[in-house]
Order: structure tokens, then sequence, then C-alpha cells
């Protein structure tokens, strides 16, 4: 059972999303256990004022240490084994890879940030790890957390459904999809390839490996560097060469020669 605590100056945010598809499944099934706590409620004024002005001036409003503390003290007693992480942009870039790290986690403890940040010594002394989703800037942590809950529940076994689960392969061998059809065999002029229609497993298999290849190749092409090729993959990039090479030849025959330009 992996369990999953956000802290947050806005639980209804994440509450509608424990209600939904694989996470709503993978509760039921109790392969995790997913829940929220309010920053506010740590708050230890009157007002229970969460953010206050950054010291040495400046604009916008910075997260106070004592509620933060208060709320990952109280996280920590129920998952005294969790790892406490923060959510920012200045963190390491979530992938498939740091989803398999975290999925061997007993549990975590997401602390989403809002405003311009929260106080540094919340980060120094209580913060494990710090994960940002991408170069791109958010209003705040919430998003984040549910994007790494998302991808790390699908990798614990059994939180998928029998049907979800051959979607698993989809990333782990490094490759983009391949191109996907269903019925009607021609629609508005397009027709589903052939070989689809055909029945013929082995040539199936070798048309979806070669589908997923050619679109790596290019879409993502930084993909394919650094990742090893099997024999069946190089013979089908070895194929495209040269048919590539053949459409050039005439060219660098000319270029060679001085033809032209
Ligand atoms: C305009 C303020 N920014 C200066 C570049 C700093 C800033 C502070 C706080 C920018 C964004 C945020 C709120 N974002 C998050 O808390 C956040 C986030 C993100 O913005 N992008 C990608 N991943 C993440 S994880 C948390």
């Amino acid at each position: 059972m992996m369990e999953f605590t956000v802290l947050t100056i806005f639980p209804e945010m994440v509450a509608a999303f424990w209600e939904h598809g694989i996470i709503r499944r993978a509760i039921e099934r109790k392969k995790i256990f997913a829940s929220a706590l309010n920053i506010r409620d740590f708050a230890t004024d009157r007002h229970q004022v969460t953010d206050d002005r950054p010291y040495g001036g400046g604009s916008g409003m910075i997260m106070k240490p004592e509620p933060l503390a208060g709320a990952i003290a109280a996280a920590e007693k129920t998952m005294p084994a969790a790892r406490k992480i923060l959510l920012t942009p200045r963190g390491r870039v979530f992938n498939q890879s740091v989803a398999w790290e975290l999925a061997a986690c007993e549990g975590l403890i997401l602390v989403c940030g809002r405003y311009e940040g929260i106080d540094e010594r919340i980060c120094h002394g209580l913060i494990e790890d710090e994960i940002s989703i991408g170069d791109y800037i958010l209003s705040g942590g919430e998003l984040a957390a549910m994007v790494i809950i998302e991808a790390v529940t699908r990798l614990i076994p059994g939180a998928l459904g029998a049907d979800d689960a051959v979607e698993n392969d989809s990333f782990s061998n490094g490759l983009l999809e391949y191109a996907h059809y269903t019925r009607p065999p021609v629609f508005e002029d397009q027709h589903v390839p052939e070989v689809l229609l055909s029945g013929h497993h082995r040539k199936i298999e070798n048309w979806r490996l070669e589908s997923s290849l050619m679109r790596t190749l290019l879409k993502r092409p930084e993909l394919l560097h650094g990742r090893e090729l099997n024999n069946r993959e190089r013979e089908i990039l070895k194929k495209w060469s040269d048919e590539i090479q053949r459409i050039l030849e005439p060219y660098q025959r000319s270029k060679k020669r001085g033809d032209c330009e």
C-alpha cells in the first residue's frame, strides 16, 4: 500500500482528483491511500494567515514557515517513512524514471507552495527532495502533485485494471507509440493500413515496430540517442537509411563533379 499526502492551502483542488478514474480504482482496490491536509489548519494566529511579506522587500508574498512545519509534522506522524517532497520550479525535472524511483517509496508527502515561494528554512530543514514538472510557470504545486501521484500510481502493481496494464509498455521500451486505428476501415478517404486488416500477427508486429521507430525518429529523435537498438530495430533503420541514400545519390554525384551549385 502506497500512501500519498498532499499539503496545500487548496485541498478541494486535489479532493476531486481522488474521485475519478485510475486513482479512484487504485484506492478502492487498496493499492494506494490518498489524503490532503490543509496548511491553513496549522496556522498559529487567530486569522489563520499562511503568507507574509518578504524580508528585504520585493513583490509577492512568501509562505510562512510555522503552518508548513505544523502540516509536515502532522503528516510525518501518520507516515514516518514517507519521502518529503517540495513541488517547486527549481526542483529536478520529473520524468518516467523519477516516477519509478518514487514508486519504490513507502509513501510521499507532497508539499505545495503558493505565492512567490516558501520560507527557505522549511526547504533546508524539513524537505528531502525538490521536484518540478517542467520548465513553465504554474501558480502553485497542486497540479504538479497530481501529475506525480497519477504517474506513480500507474506503476504500482495491481493498481491498473487488466485493460490498462498493457499501456505500461508504451514508454518502457523508450519509443513513442505506434499509430492506432479502429473502425471504420475508410474514414474521409483515409484507409487503415492493409497489413492491420490481414490478421498476419508477425507482419503486424513488425509494422508497429516500424511505426514506433519512424515516429520516434521524426518527432523525438533525442529519445533514440543513447538507447540501444536490437537487431530488428537496426534492420528497419538500415532499410530507411539505404532508401534515403538512394534518393540522395544523384545529388551527391553531381556535387562531386561541381555541377549546378
Ligand atoms: C513569477 C514567479 N516566478 C519567478 C520565475 C517564481 C515562481 C514561484 C512560484 C514561479 C512559479 C511558482 C509556482 N509554481 C510551483 O509551485 C510549481 C511549478 C511550476 O511553476 N512549474 C513546474 N513545476 C512546478 S512544481 C511547483
